[in-house]
């Protein structure tokens, strides 16, 4: 049986970045509520101090990366299969496994998570509208699990339901149709729900219209967060899992380029989350379901398992913040920059 663990290539950790010297924002904050280390409690800027290990997940490449695009050749050919149809769809098969695994959410704090394919958030995975997606699914984990997908699909593919749960050690296999074409999530329904979508257990999943959308740089941003103490409140925030990550490592994007992002809520315990982003607005397309919006905005709002997709074009050059408007989940780690380039 293949080891989800070994999975990353030698290819991806040599594009880890170092990132010592980084001063940066709400250090103090996070490390006194999570206990980190002397490192990042001295912090005198904005941010944090260190790194984390990108080796297994890299927020870099997972904000741009769906259908294990970040691997290649043999290594991505064991996780993600596309088989051409008569019909002109495509067929899309993905192995995903439920793994145990300790993840470091801001440098020198870890996370005792619960993940798909090791990494928290899981693979994004994208089909076309009309695609057979067929996931099979092996649970390595110490608990039940599931996948339960938004979308359409019958009962007996939801995932949700008692018997629905697949035991340690067990598998099963997952088949639907994509539709509609949006942006949807996939989640563990076991229970209880709350600590299984919180220990990490979450993903992404795109759903492109026939007509696909216009050429845009495109990027997926899952808003999640984490309760190190286990008090059923959380500690750090983060787009990505990793906290201030993009403070450090700004997403580069081009003045004029169309820039598309996936935005998914899967933050616990706290009823929203939100996005703003400074000195701009943006198109709000909710749960991407349609193709013409009237919503024009700076700021939105979303409750956990919403989405929407955001689309908007930089003017200028220089460096763009973006956060979510609760200033306490900015500080504790959700915030980062964008960084125009002429
Ligand atoms: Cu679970």
């Amino acid at each position: 049986m293949k080891k989800p663990l070994s999975r990353r290539s030698i290819l991806q950790a040599a594009g880890i970045t170092s990132l010592a010297g980084v001063g940066g924002l709400a250090g103090r904050s996070l490390a006194s509520r999570v206990g980190a280390p002397e490192r990042m409690a001295h912090s005198h800027a904005m941010g944090v101090v260190g790194s984390v290990d990108t080796e297994i997940f890299h927020p870099g490449h997972f904000l741009e990366s769906w259908n294990f695009s970040d691997l290649d050749g043999a290594e991505r050919d064991a996780y993600y299969r596309e088989t051409p149809q008569a019909d002109g769809t495509t067929l899309r098969e993905y192995e995903l496994y439920a793994v145990d695994r300790e993840i470091e959410i801001a440098p020198g704090v870890y996370f005792p998570a619960w993940t798909y394919n090791g990494q928290v958030p899981g693979p994004t995975l994208r089909a076309t509208e009309g695609d057979t997606i067929r996931i099979h699914f092996v649970n390595q984990g110490t608990h039940p699990h599931t996948i339960h997908f938004h979308g359409w699909h019958s009962p007996g593919m939801d995932g949700s339901l008692p018997e629905h749960q697949v035991m340690p050690g067990a598998e099963f296999l997952y088949e639907f149709k994509a539709e509609p074409f949006g942006l949807h999530l996939y989640h563990c329904h076991a229970i209880p729900l709350k600590r299984h979508i919180h220990k990490g257990l979450y993903g992404t999943f795109i759903v492109d219209p026939k007509e696909p959308r216009p050429p845009a740089h495109e990027m997926v941003m899952v808003m999640n967060a984490f309760d190190t103490n286990f008090d059923g409140d959380n500690e750090v925030y983060a787009v990505n899992t990793v906290a201030h990550y993009h403070m450090a490592e700004p997403i580069r994007v081009e003045v004029d380029q169309v820039v598309r992002i996936y935005l998914v809520n899967l933050t616990e315990f706290d009823p929203i989350n939100s996005f703003h982003l400074h000195a701009m607005f943006f198109d709000v397309y909710r749960t991407g379901t349609r193709l013409t919006t009237e919503e024009v905005t700076d700021t939105l709002m979303l409750c956990q398992g919403e989405r929407a997709i955001l689309e908007t074009r930089f003017r200028y050059p220089g460096k763009f913040m973006f956060h979510a408007h609760q200033s306490e989940f900015a500080e504790l780690g959700w915030m980062g920059l964008f960084e125009a380039i002429a």
